[in-house]
């Protein structure tokens, strides 16, 4: 990616809408709109009714043109956003055009890099922006844009000045001294970096959630044949995907579907029914399934008979045991067993609120702010771990402060790398690839 010449990108999927958005960014957005509408300004944030001409001036689409005045646009540069009527081959034959005269396909993502280059936002809000438009629900749209709006990134910046206040008063306490180490010092610079420590932990806290929401979980389905597993999986997913049959062994391949549970999407598998086969194609649907089984967040533990339901099933952390057709039978299983009925739906209700509380979503606000992805996560570890190592010489009254100093710069450097202030070249372009072309 470079920083410099003029980008355009079609900013909307191609196909057939209502209107189309064109972006272009860089110093050359005024002189490729005058090239292309006669126009030779347009006031700024407005806007205006144009109609973009050909090279040989005849007409292409009446469109709307906005132009954005650096710094105020969304990358600081000077940027434009044509919207066209949405069709492929207007939004072709524009780009095509503007690329003639001198614009350059934007690389994905690179209007979001350039914010970013141009101090727009930090490396936290640019994830958060990728984040926000894979977006499956209303509750991680709204913690997306929590953290475009600057809310963690607010948090994170608290605590770097406090380690940095730290570290100057610690640097200055150095300066002056003396050979005694000063012990009501040292008790000091311990609570005050435990307390850092803390605030970086209840951060770190929230990942799982954060994680949940961008990642979601997966659900399996897994059981003896002919139990209900097909059937469930209908019912849960509410919609007919899976073939039902009283024939045992009629599920071979792995069947998904995503659906949301208090916004977290949750990819339900359902399975062949687990038994020692004969047919080599139910046998590896068996293998699949048994797969699957490992793989899985959560597993969906469906039996027709109270016999065959494992003795302390309450103990398996990830597996909720059913009981199904207990419209055939009424059997007084205890241990966390789930009653339910495919056939009249009794339990379904009891089920999804169990599977909620084992994913956790009850616990979730959206009003609080989520770390959401692994790069985050581990930057935050490190700083913790660097502020760890930093207590623990304070509490062993180490003599020597430059040490301490050291753990405390380290703490500091791992904020930076996670505000993109001293990221990787490699780690940041990987962020911005994964945004689409026009973001
Ligand atoms: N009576 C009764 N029959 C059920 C119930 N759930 C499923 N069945 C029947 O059990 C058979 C096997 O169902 P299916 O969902 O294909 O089981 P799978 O092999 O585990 O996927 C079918 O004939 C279903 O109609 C239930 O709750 N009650
Ligand atoms: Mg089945």
């Amino acid at each position: 990616m470079n920083a410099g010449d003029t980008i355009v990108a079609a900013a909307t999927p191609f196909g057939y809408s209502g209107v189309a958005v064109i972006r272009l960014s860089g110093p050359g957005v005024s002189r490729l709109l005058e090239q292309t509408t006669g126009r030779t300004s347009y006031k700024n944030r407005v806007a205006t009714l144009s109609d973009l001409l050909s090279k040989t001036g005849e007409t292409i689409d009446r469109s709307l043109v906005t132009f954005f005045a650096s710094p105020r646009s969304y990358t600081g540069e000077d940027l434009a956003e044509i919207s066209t009527h949405g069709n492929p081959s207007i939004v072709n034959e524009v780009l095509s055009l503007l690329i003639g005269l001198g614009a350059r396909q934007a690389d994905p993502g690179e209007f979001t890099y350039r914010a970013f280059i141009n101090g727009k936002m930090d490396l936290v809000q640019a994830e958060a922006v990728a984040s926000l438009v894979g977006s499956k629900s209303k509750e991680n749209t709204r913690i997306q844009q929590k953290i475009i709006s600057g809310d963690l990134s607010i948090l994170l910046n608290r605590i770097r000045s406090e380690l940095l206040d730290l570290l100057s008063a610690l640097e200055h306490q150095m300066d002056i001294s003396e050979e005694d180490l000063d012990l009501e010092y040292i008790n000091q610079l311990e609570k005050r970096v435990h307390r850092i420590q803390n605030d970086v932990d209840s951060l770190l806290g929230t990942f799982k959630m954060g994680q949940l929401f961008n990642s979601g979980v997966s659900l399996v389905l897994s059981g003896p044949p002919n139990v209900g597993k097909s059937s469930l999986f209908n019912l849960i997913a509410n919609d007919d995907r899976a073939i039902v049959s009283d024939q045992p062994g009629t599920t071979r391949d792995v069947i998904d579907l995503e659906i949301l549970l208090s916004g977290v999407p949750v990819r339900i598998y359902d399975t062949a029914g687990i038994r020692g086969a004969e047919n080599s194609v139910e046998k590896e649907g068996v293998y699949r399934a048994i797969q699957k089984r490992q793989s899985a967040d959560i597993v969906l533990s469906v039996y027709d008979s109270p016999n065959a339901i494992p003795q302390h099933a309450e103990r398996d952390e990830n597996i909720i045991y059913i009981l199904n057709k207990t419209d055939t039978h009424k059997a007084n299983v205890g241990n966390g067993v789930i009653h339910i009925s495919c056939k009249d739906g009794s339990g379904i209700n009891t089920l999804l609120i169990k599977i909620k509380e084992k994913i956790g979503v009850e616990k979730i606000s959206t009003d609080l702010t989520y770390l959401s992805t692994k790069r985050q996560f581990s930057a935050l570890t490190d700083c913790s771990r660097f502020l760890g190592a930093a207590a623990t010489l304070c509490l062993n009254r180490a003599s020597d402060l430059e040490i301490i100093s050291y753990e405390l710069r380290e703490a500091a450097g791992s904020l930076d790398v996670l505000l993109g202030k001293t990221t990787a070249e490699d780690i940041i372009n990987n962020i911005f690839n994964n945004l689409c072309v026009g973001k």
